[in-house]
């Protein structure tokens, strides 16, 4: 249900049960988050990429899991949460090295907002973002109500979350939602280029700017000054480093080792 391939340092995460648009059931959550337990332990990992096959890119929880009409009681979703969307976000998050997410279609209810946590979001012209939980009752997960007001604030967080309008990429990306909409023929070239790069990059440095970014959420200046003195300094030790250096003082190209 998840396709996995790694190739110059980029692990390649493929949602993989498009005949129901890549919908999360259990085995798809297990898939993808062994991916991400890989991305966090495996040091030949350096970006992940993240993207759909087929037509759509995730269509959130897969409706068909908990049919409704075959009564019992009222499923616990919270613990569905807990098992699942919780501990990815939070893989997702913790990495750190960057996640690239290409959004090749539909990105629906959790497979939105899986995709608005990834670190750099592109997504192809013709992909929607559609906030689906209201039209079936419930509340936005997999910290989509932290994302939208984030990104965009609480105008349009509470619009798209309210209406579930879809949204089309391009107005995602002017918006500030995602980084940028491309062709549909270019996403996956684009995507990969970008992730390659990134995978070539100073993984160190990378990974504490991105732990830097992300705590600035809760942080005062104050508390961000000191915390990027800190990080400066774990930066500073890297090979990377001191690489990095060297090549611009030998104006030549780095190369970065990760370390
Ligand atoms: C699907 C799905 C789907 C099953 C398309 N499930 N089959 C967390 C905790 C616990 C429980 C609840 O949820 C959550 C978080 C959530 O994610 S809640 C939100 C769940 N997702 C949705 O409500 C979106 C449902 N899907 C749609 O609204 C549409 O499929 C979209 C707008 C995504 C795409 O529309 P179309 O392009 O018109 O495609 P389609 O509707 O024809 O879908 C294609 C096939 O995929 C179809 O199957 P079929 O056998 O008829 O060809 C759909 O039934 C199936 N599919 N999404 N979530």
């Amino acid at each position: 249900t998840v396709l996995s391939s790694l190739e110059a340092g980029v692990l390649r995460l493929t949602l993989n049960r498009p005949e129901k648009l890549n919908s999360f059931n259990e085995e798809m959550h297990l898939a993808l988050r062994a991916g991400f337990e890989r991305a966090h332990a495996d040091a030949a990992v350096r970006a992940v990429l993240l993207t759909g096959a087929g037509r759509g890119f995730c269509a959130g929880q897969d409706l068909g899991d908990r049919d409704p009409r075959k009564g019992g009681p009222a499923p616990d979703l919270g613990a569905t949460i807990d098992r699942f969307y919780n501990p990815l976000a939070g893989l997702i998050r913790s990495l750190e090295k960057p996640v690239i997410c290409a959004v090749n279609g539909v990105a629906a209810g959790a497979g939105a907002n899986l995709a608005l946590l990834c670190d750099i979001t592109l997504a192809a012209r013709s992909a929607r973002f559609i906030q689906a939980f209201s039209r079936i009752g419930l509340v936005p997960d997999t910290g989509g109500t932290w994302s939208l007001p984030h990104l965009l604030g609480e105008a349009r967080a509470k619009a798209l979350a309210l209406t579930a309008e879809p949204l089309d990429a391009e107005t995602a990306a002017a918006w500030g939602l995602i980084w940028r909409a491309v062709e549909d023929a270019a996403l996956m070239e684009e995507a990969t280029a970008l992730a390659t790069r990134l995978a070539a990059g100073p993984t160190r440095g990378l990974g504490l700017t991105k732990r830097a970014i992300q705590a600035a959420a809760t942080n005062s200046l104050d508390d961000q000054l000191v915390l990027e003195r800190d990080l400066q300094r774990e930066a500073g030790r890297s090979a990377d480093y001191a690489e990095g250096v060297t090549a611009f003082l030998e104006k030549r190209s780095p190369r970065f080792e990760g370390k």
